[in-house]
């Protein structure tokens, strides 16, 4: 059992490859979950650099999501979606250490998680300008539809950030050119502290599909198998070249905003009622039904998950901060094309 997600596992038509997928899917949503507690329990000891955006609760979105896409497939996280990078298989230790602002995370100690991304496992960092990386995902997608490519881009956001005018530009200029991206909306009912009521005027963020000549879906977020199924046909017709999907997942966000929100703007009772639809709880009884010994399992698989998680402290605690005089390093990319060296030349 790696820690990619399960595209590869779900190949096998035997009944040993559905098990292995299965479990697959569960140690992926633990392995999300506690590596954000133990995110959150480090930034309580001071030990995490800038802000602490837990997904706790949502983590059957991302699981979902990300196990269908392909390794060369692009994804833009946003900030609750820290489970992206597990799931594309980028070294746990590196994250913890780009949380750390350490030498060996993705920027090398140049930023917070926040703006963090990895183009080796096709993950582009957002900026703190909400909904700007739609239309990033939009223009990734342009150059695979150029290319003819049949990759996908993946943009995710929340309901909050899908009322920015960009998010608008970035999905109508999708549909007009028929262009391989999924949009990926978590809707949490909540962006910071304002409900999703003061903010729209519509119940289904999914509805504006139509606008821009797209399907759009709604599914509950909670439910991996609903997930799951649903994400597979959409990513499937995209990469066939039908053109962008939207699909919005509605679910909830079991911590504030952020680890300093204690969000007293909810009442006990709906966090109640969503916890009570806990994803992975709800995951686990299908396990059980299915046949698994979930106590087995369960046991087995958090062993596993703490031990990926102690060896990414440890590695990201050991890791240096960065020396001053590479502050200015990796700044700019590379150029590359044509008359880059000529000018290159000229200017020396
Ligand atoms: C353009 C812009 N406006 C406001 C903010 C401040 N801000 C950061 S996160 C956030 C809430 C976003 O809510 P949503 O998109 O629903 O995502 P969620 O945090 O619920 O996952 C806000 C208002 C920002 N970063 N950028």
């Amino acid at each position: 059992m790696d820690i990619v997600g399960g595209s590869q596992a779900a190949a096998g038509p035997e009944v040993g490859a559905q098990v292995e997928f299965e479990l697959q899917l569960y140690f992926s949503m633990k392995l999300i979950r506690a590596f954000e507690e133990r995110v959150s329990r480090l930034h309580r000891q001071n030990k995490i650099l800038g802000g602490v955006y837990s997904g706790a609760g949502q983590e059957a979105i991302v699981t979902g999501v990300c196990t269908p896409l392909q390794p060369d497939d692009v994804v833009l996280p946003l900030h609750r979606d820290l489970g992206v990078f597990l799931l594309r298989g980028c070294d746990p230790g590196r994250l913890m250490a780009q949380l750390m602002g350490k030498e060996t995370g993705f920027s090398r100690g140049k930023d917070s998680f926040l703006h963090a991304g990895d183009l080796e496992h096709g993950i582009i960092g957002s900026t703190s300008m909400l909904g700007s990386s739609l239309p990033v995902a939009v223009g990734v997608a342009l150059k695979f539809q150029l290319r003819r490519e049949k990759r996908i881009a993946v943009a995710f956001f929340g309901e909050g950030t899908s009322s920015r005018g960009d998010v608008h530009e970035a999905m109508n200029f999708a549909g007009v050119r028929k262009l391989p991206v999924l949009f990926v909306c978590e809707n949490n009912r909540y962006a910071y502290s304002t409900p999703i009521e003061k903010q729209m005027a519509i119940e289904n963020v999914a509805d504006r599909a139509a606008a821009y000549g797209f399907k759009g879906h709604v599914c509950p977020g909670n439910d991996l198998l609903a997930v799951l199924q649903l994400t597979e046909k959409v990513v499937k017709r995209i990469r066939e070249g039908n053109g962008p999907e939207l699909i919005e997942f509605k679910t909830y966000r079991y911590h504030g905003h952020s680890e300093h929100d204690p969000a007293l703007y909810r009442s006990k009772e709906e966090l109640v009622a969503w916890e009570s639809r806990d994803p992975i709880q709800t995951y686990e009884l299908y396990l059980q039904r299915k046949g698994h010994d979930l106590a087995a399992v369960r046991e087995q698989i958090d062993q596993k998950v703490q031990a990926i998680i102690q060896r990414a402290v440890e590695f990201a605690e050991q890791s240096p901060y960065p020396r001053p005089e590479e502050a200015l390093e990796d700044l700019y990319a590379t150029p590359v094309g044509r008359g880059v060296e000529a000018a290159a030349k000229k200017s020396s």
